[in-house]
């Protein structure tokens, strides 16, 4: 053990006075664990760990979980806080701050019980650190830059070393110059694996982290100053209809882990089921303080986890249900034009511009069916193709397909569901009657004949 002073001195050194044991001594690179770093936006299969103790890995969409290696009973992992360039969508890339070539950064897992040892190399313009999230820890390992210790200076290396005296779900992220780095994307997801398996264990287990960037079409580099308009909301730095699905079998035990790092609150909605919060960032919520919810609320600088036996086969959507954040970046000054015949000033306006498009006179849906040219490097503001038309979404969306006899680690999109003969929505094609307004409560649709509407009365009368 080696107190703080110790600590401090080690990590100026690029960690190398940390060297003392016989493991270290035979790797080349004089004691920093290799610092593992991904070049693809895509959802990396989950890591069963090689070493230590067994537990079922996460699976963080459009992301990847961070390797480590045991070093006489300790764990090491080496982050490298670093400007990325991350594919926020397929068309489009930004230039970001993150860890080890992506950001979000990678996902950290440990068991409860471990002792971990983490270096972070910063590789920023400026000063950093790392704050773990809801993680019980030293005082002196809490990462707030000016308090717990110094900001790591460019070019330096700090060890933070602490036991994992619970598990749960937990997160990391800078508290130096913490506006502008979290503006800029540096955020991961800390998961502390119960040490019991048979302790609430699932099939599947997703993470999404809200992220959100402003960034104006054709540029690459966010606006740190926004406080509450952004443009782009993300899930681990991904937009739909870039995010990838959670594929999920029948009958799986799932639980979806959600951190919020915006400036807003994001109320997640799935469909096709009910479910219970069974973990926040605080620790795992007793099962006699659950209560069924469909959607949650995740509160700014939050996690909530919730869990569901897949049993409903289909494709469900899974999003936010703040409207605005299920949307790709648009302007939003722009006037309501619903009602509005502009005719007249198209056919004036053609005349200079012959390609004019009059536009949201009837809404915004053809705004998804249209491809208007765009500037390089941005993505419609509404997208995304499914089976029957567009989903006119973007944002914080994505799709939970639950099929019948997906192996287990087998993440791969199945396709799109094929809903059974007779259970999915369709075309009246009868007669439709002259429709009257209704004439008050308790009536419904009207209908050609008066004996269907009686008997609605009667139906309620009877409960009386
Ligand atoms: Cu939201």
């Amino acid at each position: 053990m080696m107190n703080r002073r110790q600590l401090l001195g080690a990590g100026a050194a690029g960690g190398a006075a940390l060297v003392s044991t016989g493991a270290w001594s035979k790797t080349a690179n004089m004691g920093l664990p290799e610092a593992a770093v991904m070049d693809s936006p895509a959802t990396q299969a989950p890591s069963a760990p090689a070493t230590g103790a067994p537990y079922n890995p996460v699976v963080t969409l459009n992301g990847w979980t961070l390797p480590f290696r045991m070093n006489n009973g300790v764990k090491e992992f080496h982050l490298v806080a670093e400007p990325v360039e991350r594919a926020l969508a397929d068309d489009m890339t930004a230039y970001l701050w993150g860890y080890n070539g992506q950001s979000i950064g990678p996902t950290i897992e440990a068991v409860e019980g471990d002792r971990v040892r983490v270096f972070v190399t910063n590789k920023l313009p400026e000063h950093t650190s790392v704050h773990w999230h809801g993680l019980i820890l030293p005082s002196g390992m809490d990462g707030v830059g000016g308090l717990s210790h110094p900001g790591i200076p460019p070019g330096k290396t700090y060890v933070y070393e602490f036991d994992l005296v619970k598990s749960g779900t937990f997160m990391y992220h800078p508290h130096a110059d913490e506006m502008v780095q979290m503006a800029m994307g540096m955020m991961g997801f800390f998961i502390v694996h119960p040490r019991d398996s048979a302790f609430m264990p699932v099939d599947r287990d997703f993470l999404i982290m809200l992220n959100a960037f402003d960034i104006d079409p054709g540029s690459y580099v966010p606006k740190i100053m926004t406080m509450t308009d952004f443009n782009l909301w993300t899930w681990n730095s991904r937009i739909f209809p870039s995010i990838d699905p959670l594929v999920v079998s029948k009958n799986d035990r799932v639980r979806v882990r959600v951190g919020n790092l915006t400036m807003t609150n994001h109320p997640i909605h799935m469909h096709g089921y009910d479910f219970e919060v069974t973990c926040t960032d605080g620790g795992w919520v007793r099962p006699e303080a659950r209560w069924p919810e469909v959607t949650i609320d995740i509160p700014v600088g939050a996690m909530r986890a919730y869990e569901f036996d897949a049993v409903h086969v289909g494709d469900w959507a899974i999003h936010c249900h703040k409207s605005h954040h299920t949307m790709n970046a648009m302007g939003h000054d722009v006037p309501t034009f619903i009602g509005v015949d502009k005719s007249a000033v198209t056919r004036k306006i053609r005349l200079l511009q012959p390609e004019f498009m009059p536009m949201g006179s009837t809404g915004m849906a053809e705004m998804a069916e249209m491809s208007m040219p765009l500037p390089d490097n941005t993505v419609p503001m509404m997208a995304g193709w499914g089976p029957h038309g567009p989903l006119e979404m973007g944002g914080m969306f994505s799709v939970v397909k639950v099929r019948e006899g997906i192996s287990a680690g087998d993440y791969s999109d199945p396709g799109w569901y094929e809903n059974p003969p007779g259970t999915q929505a369709w075309e009246w094609t009868g007669e439709l009657p002259d429709f009257s307004r209704a004439s008050g409560p308790g009536t419904d649709v009207p209908s050609s004949g008066s004996s269907a509407r009686s008997s609605g009365h009667d139906g309620h009368s009877g409960h009386k």
